[in-house]
């Protein structure tokens, strides 16, 4: 019999989200009673606003019609590459270094496949599981011992660091994922914190991911969006960013990452030229319907769609915060990301989660299923509806 992939049985366990489904579930079949409102999964909630369902509705519309009608896309829409380059990096880049997916989770994955088993990888922590999981079934992480896995440096991201890592313990020639604004903390690293993160990468021979992909609910001007604003960026770093949470495309799917041509590995060969032969080989492009659509958001009205919706979740976040600090609890994000990281300290993550669950029927995110250092925090997600959101903070003030 042909044996089953030896990282896939380096897995710990199954991948968060669908674990907090399951016990949301169980929770649900013993209590049929309790109207369950979930804060756990980062979903969006609210309809795709007009101007850019318009977009998406005139895709597909286009499909049916000789003149509209279009196949296979590989690199994306040249007219969404530039829309992209143009609202997000004041047109730095050109349309061969964006290449549009179909969202950022699966470009996370499929970047691994650019560096082998064989690199070393770096972390936040706590981070989005997809960066320590995708590395784990790359082949890169190595074995599971008691504190993690040994081929990942962790990197901690706690309140006594302000939740921006020790760069010093980062090893010459990793893989740096690094995710701001950041999930779950929603911590934002300002400028000063990216030039170091970038000095470092460029000093030690590292190549950074840095996962935008929550860089639209940043409001502080001073706080940069892209890893791009800072110095030198392109010569160390790749960014993947996604049109789900702004413009509400979690279901339409719909991202991009920025593969610099200054970008070059160890030997000076191309790691853009390499993405696209990737790209080329194992992935198709993303649903031109789903790319209209984007073309849509982009369009000075789809971009007062953007900020309008994000806005609704940062409110969602205010509340969010404001029912937390009612009892307590300290708590950082949710001011420039949507999500709010509460600290329980001494105790253990799944038990709040439990406990939050029980007594008032919200689901939140464990914070040690992000990784070590977040034992003893959960993250409470911002998207909902509005009136499921008043009612979880009414529940948590008066029933925690
Ligand atoms: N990057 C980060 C940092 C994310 O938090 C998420 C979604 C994505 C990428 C996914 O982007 P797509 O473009 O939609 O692929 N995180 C959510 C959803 C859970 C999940 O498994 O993706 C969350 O709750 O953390």
């Amino acid at each position: 019999m042909v044996t089953r992939n030896a990282n896939i049985a380096n897995l710990k366990a199954g991948y968060l989200f669908p674990e907090i489904a399951k016990r949301r579930r169980e929770f649900a079949a013993a209590n049929p009673d309790a109207k369950i409102i979930s804060l756990g999964i980062g979903n969006t909630t609210e309809p795709i606003l007009p101007h850019t369902n318009a977009g998406l509705v005139e895709g597909a519309r286009k499909l049916g019609t000789i003149e509209g009608y279009s196949g296979y896309q590989d690199e994306g829409l040249p007219v969404l590459r530039e829309k992209i380059s143009k609202v997000f990096y004041k047109g730095k880049f050109g349309i061969d270094e964006i290449f549009i997916s179909d969202g950022s989770k699966c470009d996370i994955g499929r970047l691994q496949v650019l560096f082998g088993s064989g690199v070393k990888i770096a972390v936040q922590d706590p981070s989005y599981p997809v960066y320590v999981d995708g590395s784990v079934i790359a082949g890169a992480a190595g074995g599971f011992a008691e504190t993690g896995y040994k081929g990942i440096t962790y990197l901690p991201c706690t309140a006594e660091n302000n939740f921006f890592p020790n760069l010093d313990v980062i090893q010459a020639n990793s893989l740096i994922y690094f995710c701001s604004p950041n999930n779950p903390t929603g911590a934002v690293s300002d400028r000063t914190q990216l030039t170091a993160l970038v000095n470092t990468a460029i000093n030690k021979g590292c190549i950074i991911i840095f996962d935008a992909a929550y860089s639209e609910f940043i409001r502080d001007p001073s706080l940069p969006k892209s890893i791009y604003d800072i110095e030198k960026a392109d010569q160390c770093a790749i960014e993947t960013n996604s049109f789900s949470k702004p413009a509400g495309f979690t279901g339409v799917r719909l991202g991009w990452a920025v593969v610099p041509k200054a970008l070059k590995y160890a030997g000076g060969e191309s790691v853009n030229a390499d993405w696209g032969r990737i790209a080329g080989t194992i992935f198709n492009g993303a649903s031109n319907i789903a790319q209209a659509g984007g073309v849509a958001a982009l369009d000075e009205e789809g971009l007062k769609e953007m900020r309008e919706l994000t806005d609704f979740y940062l409110s969602n976040a205010k509340l969010i915060r404001v029912a937390l600090q009612k009892l307590d609890i300290h708590c950082i994000g949710g001011d420039n990301s949507p999500y709010i990281w509460a600290h329980f300290p001494g105790r253990d993550s799944w038990e709040v989660f439990a406990e939050i669950l029980e007594k008032c029927h919200v689901v939140t995110t464990p914070g040690a299923g992000f990784g070590p250092a977040g034992q003893g925090f959960v993250r409470f997600s911002a998207f909902g509806h509005r009136a499921d959101v008043e009612e979880a903070c009414r529940r948590l003030n008066t029933q925690l």
